[in-house]
């Protein structure tokens, strides 16, 4: 049965903000306070879905979260109105606002990490929707995304959504940005590689020393676990710990798989040679082929180069002919190293054999480049017909999108507008418009 790759693209939500929640996120502290422009981010985020989609791919759209998040506040113990929470919160710490405020969700490659039913023992298609313990900001999309997901993938006949992990340190879990398939066609069982920053429960590994691991060991054992992946099918290794003090927050910023291609940075992986040597021998074994690993030295992309123009943060999608494009974000084609890498990668003897740089501007300002926009869910015809069909993009549902925004989304939001009070009348419409327009239910968690 034909299986087809999805892209399920988070909708930049109204709020979208530069908060500077993100420690060890140079971006996202480089952006604080900065005045974003909502409106702008999420017709960049859409023109990114209508371009893969026009490439002939699979592409949907996941909802944003409803913010502001006035349940998290009342959580946390404050009461009154809806207004008065915000303004208890503000004089509590104005950080507080922006967490009830971040459109974080936006970047659906933190969603959740799947298996394909291919991978499975049981057959079905696992989902487990990440933790995203390591910040505050993050972790309250955890209970609302499990929610969501549950809503799309709602037949249990063919999908399993699990509840995220525990919230612990042990077990912080952000989902597909740090978790790789590499596979020879989407039909038959891939390889899933599963990155940790370091192993919690033994203090003795090396970890890194500025910036915090998000990902741990046992986490991602967990995952295969839940997942039900047999030993063959799957990976643990460790990302080097030092890229990840030089702003290396998610392992889909250093390295990023697709089919029969690797493409990684130098300082990817602890014992990087060994790591690549097992990699492509255990791909050989289960997949039959040989893998196509690219990999740049630093000299030729100096780390805090990737780390700016988040050349690996691209997307690698297979067209209907069977070759492949790149899509990268406009930073790459301003970066002379990442630009000849672009350059390098088409040469190369692979299916690669076109690049595309797309303005994501807004988003890549916290951090978030084409590949954090894009959750990859691989689903045979059954499964296809089994989703809730309203989330799949055509022309339409494009356009309703786009006047969807340009009626309810603000031009621009300073850190002050933050705390109008009208901000959150205007978002729970927008929420109420967008429910009808996906047929979904917009959660309030
Ligand atoms: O978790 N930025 C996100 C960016 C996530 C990128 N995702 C992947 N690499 N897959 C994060 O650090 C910044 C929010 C702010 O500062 O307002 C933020 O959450």
């Amino acid at each position: 049965m034909a299986t087809t790759e999805f892209n399920f693209d988070g909708l930049v939500g109204p709020t979208h903000n530069y908060a500077g929640l993100s420690h060890g996120n140079v971006a996202s502290i480089s952006h604080q306070h900065a005045v974003s422009s909502p409106r702008a981010a999420a017709i960049q985020g859409l023109e990114k879905m209508k371009f893969v989609r026009d490439l002939g791919i699979a592409q949907a759209v996941l909802p944003p979260l409803q913010r502001p998040n006035l349940s998290f506040l009342r959580h946390i113990g404050f009461t009154g109105s809806d207004a008065q929470l915000i303004e208890k919160a503000h004089r509590t710490d104005p950080v507080l606002v922006a967490i009830c405020y971040s459109a974080s969700n936006m970047w659906t490659a933190n969603a959740a990490t799947v298996s394909p039913s291919a991978d499975t023992q049981d057959g079905r298609l696992h989902l487990t929707p990440a933790n995203l313990a390591s910040n505050l900001h993050r972790a309250i999309e955890a209970e609302s995304t499990t929610a969501v997901l549950k809503s799309i993938f709602a037949d249990e006949e063919h999908f399993a959504v699990h509840q995220p992990l525990r919230s612990a340190m042990a077990l912080t879990d952000e989902g597909a940005a740090n978790h790789t398939r590499l596979c020879s066609n989407f039909d038959q069982a891939g390889l899933e590689l599963f990155v940790y920053g370091c192993e919690f429960l033994n203090r003795n590994r090396p970890r890194p020393k500025k910036f915090p691991a998000r990902q741990t060991l046992e986490s991602c054992q967990a995952l295969a676990r839940r997942h039900e992946l047999t030993p063959d099918q799957f990976m643990l290794i460790q990302q080097n710990p030092d890229a990840i003090d030089a702003g290396v927050f998610h392992n889909d910023v250093i390295s990023v798989g697709h089919q029969n291609i690797l493409l990684c940075h130098q300082y990817a992986f602890v014992d990087q040679e060994k790591t690549i040597a097992a990699i492509e021998n255990q791909f050989k074994q289960l997949c039959n082929q040989e893998l196509i690993v690219i990999s740049f030295s630093n000299s030729e992309l100096p780390i805090q180069d990737a780390v700016s123009s988040y050349l690996f943060n691209n997307q690698i999608v297979t067209k209907p002919d069977g070759k492949m494009a790149l899509i990268c974000p406009t930073n790459c084609e301003q970066n002379a190293h990442a630009k000849s890498c672009t350059q390098k990668i088409v040469d190369h003897d692979n299916p690669i054999n076109e690049v595309h740089f797309l303005d994501l501007q807004q988003s890549m300002n916290n951090g978030g480049g084409p590949a954090c926009l894009r959750l990859r869910v691989a689903m045979n015809e059954d499964q296809q017909s089994a989703m809730h069909q309203k989330v799949q993009l055509t022309d339409d549902l494009f356009d309703s999108l786009k006047a969807w925004v340009e009626k309810h989304y603000r031009e621009v939001l300073s850190p002050d507008d933050l705390l109008d009070p009208k901000l959150i009348r205007e978002t729970r419409d927008a929420f109420e418009a967008l429910a009808s327009l996906l047929e979904f239910p917009i959660n309030d968690f």
